[in-house]
């Protein structure tokens, strides 16, 4: 055999210097966050790239997303069912489709270790103007033109994508600094705030504990289309995780739904005891008119503790205080 390895590497070698050569390598961030992590980028930086045919793009990672070429399909749902456990879609985890792309089939990053570090890439073989998204993120969206003309060079357009990503994180720290709850007798609202238009979700409930009187009612209400989030008061107890990886004796591990971050309690008052969870909240208008909001009314005086189970890690985390 040991012919053919050399004839393959010799015939290889042929190929791959002309190939380098002719090959231009364009980097894509994809997302970001404030160093805090209260602010989170939902967009791919530089949101439209013109590079030529045959380029290559490098799509580098900073956050929990994926890069999805669905090439006119509808993307995979979220969850699939399994017996009465859900798990997260295997189709979203994982990478899918190969190296190159013209246009056709699905071609997935598959998602990033819990670090949020992945680097992807994708050689595209055909001129066109190629939508891609982030299936975890709805909205999150990003273009390929791929022409015989590519547009600047690919250190001008990292440039450009690091500054809409400084901008995207300016506009969210603002709206940040400027969150207020509001209230309306003893009831108040607290908004969990995101804007597709400048592509942030602020992923903190409050700036400060929210100081309430005994027998006031709190809502959390969605107001943002990126995420979706919990309200999960655990009374001292560690919170539960959102997700827990299942490793399979054969093949990848399944990524369990935990049902207990999924499940509404179906509690409306609070003294300071139990566990009492919202379940998903979902962007406010959604289609399938699930819930997006979650009220709540203390009963007891107390300094209480409670997160959103999705973005526990990064610390969504609030503190409600009732006097
Ligand atoms: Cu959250």
């Amino acid at each position: 055999m040991a012919w053919l390895t050399y004839l393959l590497s010799a015939f290889l070698a042929s190929l791959m210097p002309r190939h380098a050569a002719a090959t231009t390598k364009w980097t894509v961030i994809v997302g970001g966050a404030t160093a805090d992590t209260s602010i989170y980028a939902n967009a791919f930086f530089p949101q439209t790239v013109t590079i030529g045919v045959g380029d290559t793009v490098a799509w580098a990672f900073e956050g929990f997303h994926n890069v999805a070429f669905l090439s006119g399909a509808a993307a995979p749902p979220f969850a699939v069912p399994e017996g009465d456990k859900t798990y997260w879609n295997p189709q979203m985890l994982f990478p899918a489709g190969g190296p190159s792309y013209d246009g056709a089939g699905y071609h997935t990053s598959g998602l990033p270790g819990p670090d949020g570090r992945l680097s992807y890439t994708l050689t595209f073989t055909k001129a066109g103007r190629y939508r891609y998204e982030c299936t975890i993120h709805p909205g999150m969206r990003g273009t390929v033109i791929v022409t015989d003309k590519p547009i600047g060079t690919p250190a001008a357009a990292l440039k450009r994508g690091r500054a809409e990503q400084a901008a995207t994180l300016a506009a969210g720290r603002a709206r940040f600094a400027g969150l207020a709850v509001e209230r309306h007798g003893t009831s108040f609202v607290v908004p969990l705030v995101g804007d597709s238009r400048q592509r942030y979700s602020v992923l903190r409930f409050t700036r400060e504990p929210l100081v309430v009187p005994l027998g006031a009612t709190v809502t959390w209400a969605m107001r943002d289309t990126f995420e979706l989030h919990t309200v999960t008061f655990t009374s001292g107890e560690e919170p539960p995780r959102f997700v827990v990886p299942e490793p399979q004796p054969n093949g990848a591990p399944k990524v369990l739904l935990n049902p207990k971050a999924l499940t509404p309690t179906a509690v409306t008052r609070y003294d300071g005891t139990g566990y009492v969870n919202s379940g998903l909240l979902f962007p406010p208008g959604n289609p399938g008119k699930l819930p997006s909001s979650f009220s709540l009314t203390f009963t007891q005086p107390g300094r209480f503790e409670y997160w959103c189970l999705v973005h526990a890690d990064v610390g969504q985390r609030g503190v409600v205080v009732v006097k």
